[in-house]
């Protein structure tokens, strides 16, 4: 029997991606601005540093340095969740680690939908930051109620986007065509109404309980509210927007310029004033609402449970010395800090690896491989790297940081006031809600290195470790 003619889910993903792109630079013509400007500033940084054109061109990263690097969505109840999950599975992206922005401020907790192996992440690692609201934090228990019920009505996904989600899960894939339709469908979920589902009057008691709750409820669906290319030089970026009359965010959120990156730094410019109609009476009541943005992403290598302890701590010590306060007063101040700390991790790729505070990909070298031939080799894989027989390079970081998100929510909803304040997370309804659990970020780089070493050792003719 003839094979189903599916496609691969890393083509409909893609496929996906560039919808999605087309789409929001239509209908938020300053980050086709902020993309020209990155496209840009990418390109001079390839130019005058030739190392980096030919470590990426190595990587097989050259091609894909201006497609989106992730967008971010808020989802009202767990069923939009749950159907959410289903939905990215039929473009091969998985949940992975569990953020609690409650503790932030913003009455969300949040996942990361994306690929999750070596070679779906090379193909297009395209990921989307899912926020679903916790109505149970709105005090108000009136407003609650009816924040529930204005949620239970709506229906975000088309019937047909349903329909090709399950005519996935039964069949293992979709066709070619099957494939066009269902992101085609898909997008609908994630574009922009500018008619508000609620009354000016229901609007403004949402928006005083949190702007976030009103973005959420007020709506028809979850529209994108950014999308995030990548950049080679954030800072460059962050420096030239003005010029291009764009307003960024006052600091850049992560960890400071390095020499070796680490994790994700990441900048956004501020949400923009769009007009709204309300619902409700014949005379249409006009409104505005703040929700989409732009952002840029920097990333650098993933840190391992102490790397991540050490880049914690160093930057909770940063924030309980300054604090950026609203309107961005402080920012300098906060930057100097943060450099000068930072100096405590160690900024070269061979002592983030030998102090374990970094994850990396270890490979046999060409000469390792001619030596083997010649000999037994030793297993010690520190010897084999002093001896140019093993590799190594930097294994990129692919999720986001809790900390930084809360200020990129901040950030967009008016303030760039940074505030850290405690409430419980609640990781259980929220892996209820969806359906299943969330994977452990770490564990996935572990085992990525894990399995980059034994086939190193495989290469050199050694067993695993
Ligand atoms: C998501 C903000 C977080 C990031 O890159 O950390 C985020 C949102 O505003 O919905 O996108
Ligand atoms: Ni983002």
């Amino acid at each position: 029997q003839m094979p189903h003619a599916f496609v691969s889910t890393d083509r409909i993903r893609s496929l996906f991606t560039e919808a999605m792109s087309q789409m929001y630079r239509a209908e938020v013509p300053q980050y086709g601005t902020l993309i020209e400007l990155v496209a840009d500033v990418n390109a001079g940084c390839l130019k005058n540093n030739p190392e980096l054109r030919e470590r990426l061109a190595g990587a097989g990263e050259l091609e894909r340095i201006d497609v989106e690097r992730h967008g971010a969505i808020r989802l009202g109840t767990a069923e939009e969740l749950f159907t959410i999950r289903r939905l990215f599975a039929v473009m091969g992206m998985q949940s992975v680690g569990y953020y609690d922005l409650s503790v932030a401020g913003v009455p969300v907790h949040s996942t990361c939908f994306r690929p999750i192996d070596e070679a779906a992440l090379n193909i297009n690692p395209f990921r989307v930051f899912t926020s679903l609201l916790r109505l149970e934090l709105i005090e108000d228990e009136g407003l609650r109620s009816e924040a529930e019920a204005i949620l239970a009505k709506r229906r975000i996904y088309t019937p047909r986007a349903v329909a090709l989600i399950e005519r996935h899960e039964q069949n293992g894939g979709l066709t070619e065509a099957e494939a066009t339709e269902f992101v085609a469908e898909a997008l609908e979920t994630f574009r922009w109404h500018g008619e508000a589902t609620v009354s000016a009057e229901t609007y403004k008691r949402l928006h005083d309980a949190h702007r976030l709750i009103a973005d959420v409820v007020s709506f028809k669906g979850p529209h994108i509210n950014h999308l995030t290319p990548r950049t080679l030089d954030i800072d460059v970026v962050q420096a030239r927007m003005p010029e291009r009359g764009i307003t960024p965010k006052a600091v850049i959120e992560g960890p400071p310029r390095r020499h070796c990156d680490i994790l994700l730094r990441q900048t956004s410019f501020k949400a923009l004033e769009e007009t709204i109609v309300f619902a409700g009476d014949a005379d249409a009541v006009q409104g505005t609402h703040t929700a989409r943005f732009g952002e840029i992403e920097q990333r650098g290598v993933a840190l391992t449970a102490k790397g991540r302890a050490l880049y914690d701590r160093l930057l909770a010590s940063v924030r309980g010395e300054v604090q950026v306060g609203a309107g961005g007063a402080k920012a300098g101040a906060y930057d100097q800090e943060l450099a000068e700390r930072f100096k405590a991790l160690p900024d070269s790729w061979d002592e983030l690896r030998r102090q374990g505070l970094a994850f990396f990909r270890y490979c046999a070298t060409p000469a390792g491989i001619a030596a083997a031939v010649n000999g037994t080799l030793t297993k010690d894989p520190e010897a084999l790297i002093a001896k140019g027989y093993l590799a190594f390079s930097p294994i990129v970081y692919e999720d986001f940081l809790p900390v930084s998100a809360a200020g990129i929510f901040q950030s967009n909803l008016g303030t760039d006031q940074q505030q850290n304040y405690a409430t419980h997370s609640n990781r259980d309804a929220f892996e209820a809600a969806l359906g299943a659990t969330v994977q452990d970020e770490l564990a996935l780089y572990a085992e990525r290195q894990a399995a980059s070493l034994d086939a190193a050792m495989g290469a050199l003719g050694l067993a695993p470790l």
